[in-house]
């Protein structure tokens, strides 16, 4: 039997539909910055979404952007998108009243282009965006449906009460909701700002190098505030990879097995491995998916067993023209055995990161760090399985993904300082940056000011092929705005290419060039 005298599912006045799609839009936005806070690896959705506004902005925007709000303008971005965001909550808690199918298929395609904005960061935060993305959509369809059902339940209980409890409720649980996910996003952003959870020590004491590296040559460090410090200390270091979470292996029962086209395969254990006579070495790594001007780079101080060593150990046939490094959680890279096996260079296991054992983040209890080559190709943290193969057997982790299958490091450089946008007064200004181009080397840096010639800037005295300078021109600023543009020369003599490219395939092209105002 049915009944007859079905009455329209009550539906929330438009007001407390927008309030409720607002709550939610803010539940949802609030709980994804906390979720990036928490996850390593994890893209913010707001920053994603900024990324991609400041890459469309035509030339001069963010002049215009930093003039209206000084250096408050990445706040201000942030805000705006999060506004932006939650009126399109509201807008979504509006259709929700009766289209509450279409409202769910908006939510869903707003949870589908944030991820899809998301992605576009660098390559391998692919995993951790995702589970963001997913979980705010989720968020919005738990709270929504909820604030409805709150805001429904007043318009059929006591119409004319005084005072309106049920209306009292549902703004009130409207207001903690949005206050809760406020706290959240600050404390998700506090979080990514602080550089993300884990990299506390580990036990494991490792042995002297039996090679220490040489001191530093005299004038290997250029002293100008603010600029990039010549070794980058571990809690600065970029960090990038798919680990959702920092893998920790076991040192008991962590192995490092040395396998495939070799005639005598074999395992260390932790103990055994820093047993092995250790060098030591700098070399600046970085990451494919670094914009120009960007912080996906970092030189380090490494101690390790030569790679070298153990393959000659192993004995590797002759026609095993890859080496694969496979990690705890089964991450790869791969790169030519040739590369590894040049005489003019050492690739190798490393085992401690600026005096300290490797931390947790950066690949602990061993990495592999190659000169001179991209980190997705080479660089494996939390080492398992040093495993040859041939080139044409075996495609490492992102190959298959559409990055390049060999992936030498682009030479590149970045200004530091002044930061772009900012006023500065007239007189001496001291541009800094740093370049790099390893295993190659940097023989020269020039800058140009606005359209005038190339001028050669002073640079520091090298590590090593391996490592990046740093570098200075003494520039007579006169008033005015003015673009700063910087190129470097590798050890090659070969000029940083003036062609412009995104990260993908194989690293981003182009001149850092800021824009400053002389005052
Ligand atoms: N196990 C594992 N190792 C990895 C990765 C990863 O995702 N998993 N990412 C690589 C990439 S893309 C880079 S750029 C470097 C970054 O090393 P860092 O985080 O110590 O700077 O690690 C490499 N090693
Ligand atoms: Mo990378």
């Amino acid at each position: 039997m049915t009944t007859i005298h079905d009455t329209p599912t009550p539906v929330p006045s438009r007001t407390a539909a927008v309030i409720a799609g607002i709550a939610a839009g803010a539940a949802g936005l609030g709980g994804a910055e906390l979720l990036a806070g928490l996850i390593p690896g994890a893209a913010s959705p707001i920053i994603a979404v900024g990324d991609f506004v400041i890459s469309l902005q035509p030339p001069g925007a963010k002049q215009f952007v930093v003039e209206l709000f000084g250096e408050a303008d990445k706040l201000i971005l942030n805000l705006f998108i999060a506004a932006v965001a939650v009126a399109l909550a509201g807008g979504i808690g509006l259709l929700a009243r009766h289209r509450s199918g279409l409202a769910r298929l908006a939510i869903a395609v707003g949870g589908v282009a944030a991820l899809a904005i998301g992605l576009r960061a660098p390559l391998s935060e692919a995993i951790p965006t995702f589970v963001v993305a997913t979980a705010a959509a989720g968020i919005v369809i738990l709270v929504l449906p909820a604030l409805f059902t709150l805001a429904q339940s007043r318009r059929e209980q006591a119409p004319a009460e005084m005072p309106d409890w049920g209306r009292r409720r549902f703004l009130g649980t409207s207001i903690a909701v949005v206050g809760v996910a406020a706290a959240s996003g600050v404390a998700g952003r506090a979080l990514l700002d602080r550089g993300r959870l884990g990299a506390q020590p580990q036990a494991g004491s490792i042995p002297d190098p039996t090679a220490s590296a040489p001191p530093l040559p005299a004038g290997a460090s250029l002293d100008i505030p603010d600029l990039s410090p010549l070794i980058t200390p571990n809690r600065d270091f970029y960090r990038i990879d798919t680990a959702l979470l920092v893998p920790r292996p076991d040192l008991e029962t962590w192995r490092l097995r040395v396998s495939g086209m070799v005639d005598r395969p074999f395992e260390l254990t932790y103990d055994e491995l820093v047993a092995l006579p250790l060098i030591e070495q700098h070399v600046t790594i970085a990451c494919v998916s670094n914009e120009v001007g960007g912080g996906l780079v970092g030189n380090a101080l490494w101690t390790g067993v030569r790679l070298k060593d153990l393959l000659e150990r192993a004995g590797v046939q002759a026609d095993a023209t890859q080496i694969v490094g496979r990690a705890v959680d089964d991450f790869t890279v791969g790169f030519p055995t040739a590369w590894a096996l040049a005489d003019d260079r050492e690739a190798m296991v490393a085992v401690a990161m600026n005096g300290e054992p490797l931390p947790p983040s950066h690949g602990f209890p061993a990495r592999l760090i190659v000169p001179g080559l991209y980190g997705y190709v080479s660089a494996t943290k939390w080492l398992a399985e040093i495993e040859l193969t041939r080139l044409e057997s075996f495609d490492a982790y992102w190959v298959p993904l559409g990055w390049a299958k060999e992936a030498p490091i682009l030479t590149q450089s970045r200004i530091d300082v002044p930061r772009g946008g900012s006023r500065i007064p007239g007189g001496e200004v001291a541009v800094a940056g740093v370049a790099w181009a390893p295993d190659r080397g940097i023989s020269g840096v020039e800058v140009q000011v606005d359209e005038d010639g190339w001028q050669p800037a002073e640079i520091s005295a090298p590590i090593s092929d391996s490592t990046w300078v740093q570098w200075v021109h003494r520039w007579d600023a006169t008033p005015g705005d003015h673009l700063l543009r910087v190129r470097a020369i590798d050890g090659n003599g070969d000029v940083q290419t003036d062609a412009k490219s995104r990260p993908a395939p194989d690293g981003a092209r182009g001149h850092h060039t800021i824009q400053v105002t002389i005052t």
